[in-house]
């Protein structure tokens, strides 16, 4: 690797308004368990630490100069990123779709409760369901597995996907489900979304899928006329927990998640957001970090983990909470090494 790329130079810093650099200060450890040691300075700082076989796809994220252009039109907050593990379920199996597309179905596991439980094992705060049966016919399909997952699992378990009702939300969220997130009800019946933030505040959270800016309900088979920035916005100040953000068009296939997607809708509203779909490997998951400041608090992983082209456990060491440090230890943000 040639230090020399990644160095910061303290002339072009200067000119960094709206963009966030990142600067080798150091590396650690011998062969494969070499690790750089990496500075992100924008206004306020943090330090993580990659491994390096990790850093070896330099295309896929240019560790000098991330736009960040809007970050002064919001509020900046601290950055922090949970990575949530994802479990798609078709007739009780794991399965992962293609753009959200039922024909494209690519089946993961047999065992749901055991894929849970490696998650976990593995390090994960929090588990993603989703019933894809659910999603496309409105009714609970996968409900035996899922209340297995549920209990199975010490961390908290959000589920999506046919939730369509109030009775179902609160059945769920009486069995052990920590959150229920609500996809089309959100659009159709946005006042139950009110109703439920309000008698259940941090336990509902509103699932956004967007193709071309515009949301789609009903497993993505339809798409409406509202734009998902719109509908973001229409849940500020009801107690929702977060919006999961999905962008239709990457999801499901590693391309890298969708930043100008991500950044409009954290500048939506002030609700947290999660993002979801497109991430195949630890440089998308660090190329988040240029919208966390924004309120991007999450990412949603599935097919890279179980594809392998990403390690859960690298991931949450690279960024995990541990790795980064708040910018009031640097509080002029300035590179120190
Ligand atoms: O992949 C799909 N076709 C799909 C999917 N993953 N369709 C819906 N969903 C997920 C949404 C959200 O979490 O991302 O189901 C939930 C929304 O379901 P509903 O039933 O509330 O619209």
């Amino acid at each position: 690797m040639k230090q020399a790329a990644w160095t910061a130079q303290p002339a072009s810093l200067e000119q960094s308004g709206g963009y966030r650099h990142f600067a080798v200060l150091g590396q650690r450890g011998r062969g494969a368990e070499r690790q750089v040691e990496l500075q992100a300075v924008l206004q306020r700082s943090f330090r993580l630490l990659v491994p390096l076989r990790e850093l070896k796809d330099r295309r896929l994220w240019q560790p000098g100069w991330q736009p960040l252009a809007t970050l002064q039109d919001g509020p900046s907050r601290a950055a922090a990123m949970e990575i949530i593990p994802a479990i798609d379920l078709l007739d009780g199996q794991c399965v992962r779709l293609h753009q959200g597309n039922y024909d494209q179905v690519t089946q993961f596991s047999d065992d749901p409760v055991a894929q849970a439980l490696s998650w976990q094992e593995q390090g994960a705060q929090r588990l993603h369901l989703v019933d894809l049966d659910g999603a496309r016919s409105g009714e609970p399909v996968n409900d035996r597995v899922v209340k297995a997952i549920t209990a199975a699992l010490r961390i908290p378990v959000q589920l999506g996907g046919g939730v369509r009702s109030s009775e179902r939300a609160e059945e769920l969220l009486a069995c052990g489900l920590d959150r229920v997130i609500l996809g089309t009800v959100a659009i159709e019946q946005p006042e139950l979304v009110r109703q439920l933030a309000k008698r259940h505040p941090g336990r509902v959270v509103v699932g956004i899928d967007a193709k071309d800016g515009l949301v789609a309900t009903r497993g993505w088979l339809e798409t409406s006329s509202v734009q998902a920035t719109d509908l973001a916005r229409s849940f500020e100040g009801t107690g929702v927990a977060a919006i999961i953000s999905t962008d239709i068009a990457t999801d499901g296939t590693l391309s890298g998640p969708n930043l100008e997607a991500l950044r409009a809708m954290a500048q939506a509203s002030s609700i947290p957001v999660i993002a979801s779909g497109g991430v195949g490997n630890l440089e998308h998951i660090l190329s988040l970090l240029s919208v966390a400041p924004l309120g991007v608090e999450g990412v949603i992983v599935g097919r890279a983990l179980y594809d392998g082209s990403l390690d859960l456990k690298e991931a949450l060491e690279a960024i995990g909470p541990e790795r980064l440090q708040d910018a009031l230890t640097s509080p002029n943000g300035s590179i120190t090494g």
